[in-house]
């Protein structure tokens, strides 16, 4: 028995054991970085499955891809918004890269949108990279779209979910950063996005809570990232 506002810290339905065990033997080795892409003609060839994490800048998409793959600095962070400017992809270590001798799967780490600081042209060219690759990526298996905790769903997260649907990309949301909130006012916000999201074509029916920082839900995302590539 779980009693009110006593919420496991992911927030989410319990997890199979054998899911998790799965899924951290996936993330829990060694990673590589291998490619930074700045416009869609440097993509690497469609091979793997692909996860992508996706979000305003600053929300949290680079730590929470170190978290989950438990390697401080393998993506680059920062306070400073627009620290990740490429679709930077990762993906495990030991593999030639040789179509006999593919990983499973690749995760991207992409720029962050709604940075409003930096100049149009350079704003203009992430979100026309975002938004393109989103839209035409066929090994794209599912896109984990981060929404910060303390803020929830704002316009340019909803035109990117609009998108999503639009052609028929899987995504999943992920509140992070829920070190920095209460956890019924985190639990609260979960039911709203859930709520919010409840007719969208695309949108996986499970709203994720993670912090980065205290290692707070990681297992949930990659059980469900486990679950995404399998499909
Ligand atoms: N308290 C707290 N801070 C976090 C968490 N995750 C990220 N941060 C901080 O938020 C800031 C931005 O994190 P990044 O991972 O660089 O964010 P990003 O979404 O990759 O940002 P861009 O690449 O600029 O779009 C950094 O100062 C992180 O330390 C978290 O779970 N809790
Ligand atoms: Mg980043």
């Amino acid at each position: 028995m779980t009693d009110r506002g006593q919420t496991a810290p992911e927030g989410s339905d319990e997890l199979d054991p054998a899911s998790v065990a799965e899924a951290r033997a996936l993330f829990l080795r060694p990673w590589q970085f291998i490619k930074g892409v700045p416009s869609m003609e440097f993509l690497p060839p469609e091979g793997p499955a692909e996860i992508a994490f996706a979000g305003r800048s600053n929300v949290g998409k680079s730590s929470l891809i170190n978290a989950l793959l438990a390697q401080k600095g393998l993506a680059r962070t920062s306070n400073t918004p627009g620290r990740t400017q490429e679709l930077n992809y990762f993906v495990p270590a030991g593999h030639s890269g040789e179509m006999s001798d593919l990983p499973e799967m690749a995760v991207v780490d992409m720029p962050g949108y709604g940075f409003a600081q930096a100049p149009k042209e350079v704003v203009d060219r992430w979100t026309e990279l975002v938004f393109d690759y989103l839209r035409g990526r066929v090994t794209l298996k599912r896109v984990y779209v981060l929404i910060d905790a303390r803020h929830g769903l704002k316009k340019n997260d909803t035109e990117v979910l609009d998108l999503l649907d639009k052609a028929a990309v899987s995504y999943q949301i992920v509140l992070t950063k829920a070190d920095k909130i209460k956890p019924p006012a985190a639990e609260k916000l979960r039911h709203q996005t859930l709520q919010a999201i409840s007719k969208r074509a695309a949108a996986f029916p499970d709203v994720l809570l993670t912090s980065s920082e205290k290692g707070h839900g990681l297992d949930a995302v990659r059980a469900a990232v486990l679950t995404a590539i399998e499909r």
